[in-house]
């Protein structure tokens, strides 16, 4: 019989060290070549150091110290873009908008997205069978440490007006678990960032489940209020509006857009 897994989230994703690599010279070379000195070497050196030989339930912000070091970049102001339960289309919005930047569109978020990684401190090897799970294992697991720090360093790093992308189609738009509702906002710097923008996306043809006048986007309205920046939100923002009718064309709401 199959040994029991250690661990109940997914192991370290195969071919870990080639594709944080690849996509370390991809990101750097052709995605954005201004940081064609960064040492990809390097770089990954400083991931798997962040994890392996380690317990990795106990895994640290400083374990990734040197990784954040290396892989330093700044966002322009203007251009940082969050979001929550809208992966899929905050990510198309900032293909087309190629100066805007979601967490993913840096370095760091390039590398890892979509990605598993842990090791065990009894070896220097990966393991590809089975990872910490971060509610049925352990929160400070290499994957859960890694997107806090660098959520929170990217939030902390934001400037001008920043944006963020909720979907307005689930009932959990603005989630105060999420990692943009319990991290993000509150290391929003407000010396630096003066407004937030929420757009409230509703799905193509999906019957809104929340809008900007309902609680929960009221709720962030005070959030951002109190730490004296200014809210604004608008549901169905007509730019992001046109990507997704360009994935709905038929929809009878897409053929009325103005
Ligand atoms: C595991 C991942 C991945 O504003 C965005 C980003 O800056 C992000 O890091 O945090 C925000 C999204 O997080 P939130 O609000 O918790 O939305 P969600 O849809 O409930 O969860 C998405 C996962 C957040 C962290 N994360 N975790 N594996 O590949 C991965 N990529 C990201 N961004």
């Amino acid at each position: 019989p199959p040994q029991p897994l250690e661990w109940k989230g997914r192991g370290t994703t195969k071919h870990f060290p080639e594709i944080v690599l690849g996509r370390c010279l991809i990101y750097t070379q052709l995605v954005r070549p201004a940081m064609r000195d960064v040492d990809c070497h390097k770089i990954w050196e400083a991931f798997k150091n962040a994890f392996l030989s380690k317990n990795p339930c106990n895994i640290t912000e400083e374990d990734y110290q040197p990784l954040m070091k290396l892989a330093s970049q700044t966002v322009p102001c203007n251009k940082s873009v969050f979001w929550s339960k809208s992966s899929e289309l905050a990510h198309h919005y900032t293909q087309i908008r190629r100066d805007m930047f979601t967490l993913e569109d840096t370095l760091l978020g390039y590398l890892a997205d979509e990605l598993s990684w842990c090791g065990d401190s009894g070896t220097s090897e990966m393991n590809y069978q089975s990872c910490p799970h971060r509610r049925k294992d352990c929160p400070n697991n290499p994957v859960s440490v890694f997107w806090k720090l660098v959520s929170w360093r990217f939030a902390e790093a934001a400037c001008g007006v920043v944006q963020v992308v909720l979907n307005g189609s689930v009932s959990n738009t603005f989630d105060r678990n999420s990692t943009f509702g319990s991290v993000e906002i509150f290391h929003l710097n407000p010396e630096k960032v003066h407004t937030l923008q929420a757009w409230v996306m509703h799905d193509v043809g999906g019957g809104p489940s929340e809008s900007c006048q309902r609680p929960p986007l009221s709720d962030l309205k005070l959030i951002i209020s109190k730490r004296n920046m200014t809210f604004i939100c608008h549901d169905n923002y007509r730019v992001i509006r046109f990507i997704q009718c360009v994935q709905n064309p038929e929809h009878a709401s897409c053929s009325r857009l103005t």
